[in-house]
C-alpha cells in the first residue's frame, strides 16, 4: 500500500485553518521572544529517524505475543510500511536492518523501492544474542567475550558480514549490541570477559571501511542477570577509545538503571567527541521499551537540551544515527511508531526554544530560580503546531496518527497481506 499525495493534501485542506489560527498565534508568541521560528521550523523538518526493521510486527514478550495483524512478512512488506510512515509525518526518512532476519534477497530491488520511497539505509545491526541454524558454535555463554577462541570467531566473522551487505545497501555504520555476561557470580572472570570484547571489537573494527562508524552499545542487565561485559557507557567508551576514531558510545534510552542522569552522560560524550547513535523509547522499570515520551517527557526533554546544545556546541561529535527501539505489545505497531515520532519532534522542538543566551547568564550568575524557569518556559510550551507545520512544508499530514485512522492503513494491510501475516524478529 502507498498513499497518493492527494490523500495526504485533501486531509490537510479539511485543517488547514485551525492549524493556521494556531500556528499563526505560537509564531507570533515566539518571534516576540526571540525565537527565530523559521528556523526551528527548518530543524524539524530536516530531522529524521530510523526505524528498524523488526518494529514493525508485534513485539510480545517472552510470555506471549499478541499481533495487530496484517504485520509485513518480509523486507519489501517493511520497507513498505516505514514508507508509510515516512509519507504521513516525514520524520521516519531511514530504516535499520537487523541482520540476519532481514537479509536482502535482491539488493537492487531493495535499494530502488527504498529509493522511491525516500528512505535511507541507517545502521545495519548485527546479532550475537541468539544462535542461528546451522551455527556451529553456540552464543549461550556469549560471543564476542566468549572463552572459547572459535565462537569469538564466528561472532567476529558475523559482524564483518553484517558490514558487507551494509555496505551493499549504503549504511555507513554498524551497532553492535552484546548480550554478554554472565548469570551467576563466579562464571565469568570479569577482566578475561573484558579483554576477550576488547579483542573481537578491534578485530571488527579492522574491517571497518574508512567512511564507516562502529556505534557500541551499552546495556546494564539483561539477557544476563548477575553481570553485563558492557554495562555502562563507561566501559563503552572505554572500548570505543581502544578501537579508534570510528568507533564511539551508542545511547539507548532504555539501558540504564532507574534515575540515572542520561542527560548527563549524553553531555560527557558529546564534549568527548564520542557520541555515535540514539536509540529512543521510554522505561518505567527497566529496558521496557514503550512508547517515546509516554511515561518521561521531561526527562526526555531534559536530554534532548543537552543534545541541541552539544549540536550548536561540540563540533568535536559527529552528526548523530537517530533510531526508535522500541517494542509493541499490545498496539499497533505503526500507531505506536507515530506516536513515538511525534514525542521526538516534541521534545526536540521544546528544547530548540531554550534561550541559551539567558541560560548561561543565569549559571554564571548562579541564579538556580532563573534557570529552572528558563527550562521550564520552553517545556511548558506547546509546540504541536510547530510540528505540525513542519510536515505540512514537507508535505507530511498535519495530523499522522488521525490520517492513518480515517484511511484505515491497518484494514487494507490486513486485506493484503492476511491476517496472520508475521514479521521476522523477536
Ligand atoms: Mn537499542
Amino acid at each position: 500500500m502507498k498513499l497518493q499525495e492527494s490523500q495526504i493534501s485533501d486531509f490537510n485542506k479539511k485543517g488547514s485553518e485551525e492549524h493556521q489560527n494556531q500556528f499563526d498565534f505560537l509564531a507570533n508568541t515566539l518571534d516576540k521572544s526571540g525565537v527565530n521560528t523559521k528556523n526551528v521550523i527548518n530543524a524539524l523538518a530536516k530531522f529524521q529517524v530510523a526505524i528498524p526493521s523488526w518494529a514493525l510486527g508485534a513485539g510480545g514478550t517472552r510470555f506471549g505475543r499478541f499481533s495487530f495483524y496484517g504485520e509485513p512478512s518480509n523486507l519489501t512488506q517493511k520497507l513498505d510500511d516505514v514508507g508509510l510512515l515516512h509519507s504521513l509525518t516525514q520524520t521516519a526518512g531511514a530504516v535499520s536492518l537487523h541482520i540476519p532476519w532481514d537479509i536482502p534477497e535482491d539488493y537492487n530491488a531493495i535499494k530502488e523501492q527504498a529509493n522511491s520511497l525516500n528512505l535511507k539505509f541507517d545502521a545495519v545491526n548485527s546479532n550475537t544474542f541468539q544462535d542461528q541454524k546451522n551455527a556451529k558454535e553456540s552464543y549461550k555463554y556469549g560471543s564476542l567475550s566468549n572463552t572459547s577462541q572459535a565462537v569469538r570467531e564466528q561472532a567476529i566473522a558475523h559482524n564483518q558480514e553484517v558490514i558487507k551487505i551494509g555496505e551493499k545497501l549504503g549504511s555507513k555504520s554498524l551497532t553492535v549490541w552484546l548480550a554478554d555476561g554472565s548469570n551467576f557470580p563466579g562464571q565469568n572472570n570479569f577482566q578475561t570477559a573484558l579483554s576477550n570484547t576488547e579483542n573481537s571489537l578491534k578485530a571488527i573494527y579492522k574491517t571497518l571501511p574508512d567512511d564507516w562508524k562502529l556505534f557500541i552499545e551499552y546495556k546494564p542487565y539483561e539477557p544476563n542477570f548477575y553481570s553485563t561485559v558492557i554495562q555502562d557507557w563507561g566501559t563503552s567508551f572505554m572500548l570505543a577509545n581502544a578501537c579508534g576514531d570510528k568507533a564511539y558510545t551508542l545511547v539507548d534510552l532504555g539501558h540504564h538503571l532507574p534515575n540515572t542522569n542520561i542527560e548527563q552522560i549524553v553531555s560527557t560524550l558529546m564534549l568527548k567527541g564520542k557520541l555515535g547513535g540514539f536509540h529512543f523509547n521510554d522505561s518505567k522499570y527497566g529496558d521496557d521499551d514503550v512508547t517515546v515520551g509516554s511515561i518521561k517527557p521531561y526527562a526526555l526533554f531534559l536530554i534532548f537540551n543537552e543534545l541541541v546544545y552539544g549540536m550548536q556546541n561540540n563540533p568535536q561529535n559527529p552528526d548523530l544515527s537517530w533510531m526508535i527501539d522500541a517494542s509493541h505489545n499490545i498496539k499497533d505497531p505503526l500507531e505506536d511508531l507515530i506516536q513515538s515520532l511525534e514525542a521526538i519532534q516534541e521534545a526536540y522542538a521544546k528544547a530548540l526554544l531554550v534561550d541559551q543566551n539567558l541560560l548561561k547568564e543565569a549559571q554564571s550568575a548562579n541564579d538556580v530560580v532563573a534557570c529552572q524557569e528558563i527550562l521550564q518556559k520552553a517545556y511548558r510550551t506547546d509546540v504541536r503546531p510547530l510540528l505540525a507545520q513542519a510536515r505540512l512544508q514537507s508535505g507530511g499530514a498535519l495530523n499522522p496518527l488521525a490520517l492513518y485512522r480515517e484511511l484505515q492503513i491497518r484494514a487494507t494491510l490486513i486485506q493484503e497481506r492476511g491476517k496472520h501475516s508475521m514479521a521476522s524478529g523477536l
